[in-house]
């Protein structure tokens, strides 16, 4: 498995699964979020209403991950996973490598070539970014993959290129 980071827009990813950081809720938000909602279109929203449906009081643990057909998006699925809120008194890393480690796992279940990873809890949520890249990596290289040859982390900025550079 390769693992790279390039500088773009996850939502125009030529890949077969791109990853969302998404929210418990499942129904959408802004950030990376709310552009792949955007730009993929409902469908992704009501597949993510009816998975809601089904998950113990209508939330996805922090951690896990869930998956639904891409809509518009270039990708075949994105796979939804809501990673923790950066807190400097607990440590949350595990559940940050988990969301990684989950959603290739997903992935890989669904038979994927190639994923595309944001810098999952790196915005709305606070992660400083040097260790989200660092959990992000970590928690992807936990998996035994069958089927992804390539996981690529796609980087808004060139801050988070960097860091995510530095942690491969
Ligand atoms: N492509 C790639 N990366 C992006 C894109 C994009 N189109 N848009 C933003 N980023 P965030 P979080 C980067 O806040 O911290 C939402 O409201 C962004 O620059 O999207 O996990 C959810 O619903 C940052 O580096 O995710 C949740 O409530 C990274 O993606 C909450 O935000 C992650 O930033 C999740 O917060």
């Amino acid at each position: 498995m390769l693992l790279r980071a390039v500088r773009g827009d996850i939502t125009e990813a030529d890949v077969d699964v791109v990853v969302n950081a998404a929210n418990p809720g499942l129904l959408g938000g802004g950030g990376v979020d709310g552009a792949i909602h955007a730009a993929g279109g409902p469908e992704i929203l009501a597949e993510c209403r009816a998975l809601k449906a089904g998950l113990p009081g209508g939330r996805l643990p922090r951690g896990r991950a869930v998956a639904t057909t891409a809509g518009r998006l270039p990708a075949r699925w994105v796979v939804h996973t809501a990673g923790p809120i950066w807190s400097a008194d607990q440590d949350r890393s595990a559940v940050l490598r988990s969301c990684c480690t989950e959603s290739l796992r997903v992935a890989d279940g669904l038979g994927a070539r190639s994923v595309a990873f944001p810098a999952i809890s790196a915005g709305v949520y606070g992660w400083p970014l040097a260790d989200a890249a660092v959990q992000a990596v970590a928690g992807v290289r936990a998996v035994e993959v069958q089927h992804v040859q390539e996981v690529r982390f796609v980087l808004f900025d060139d801050r988070a290129l960097a860091a995510f550079e530095a942690a491969l």
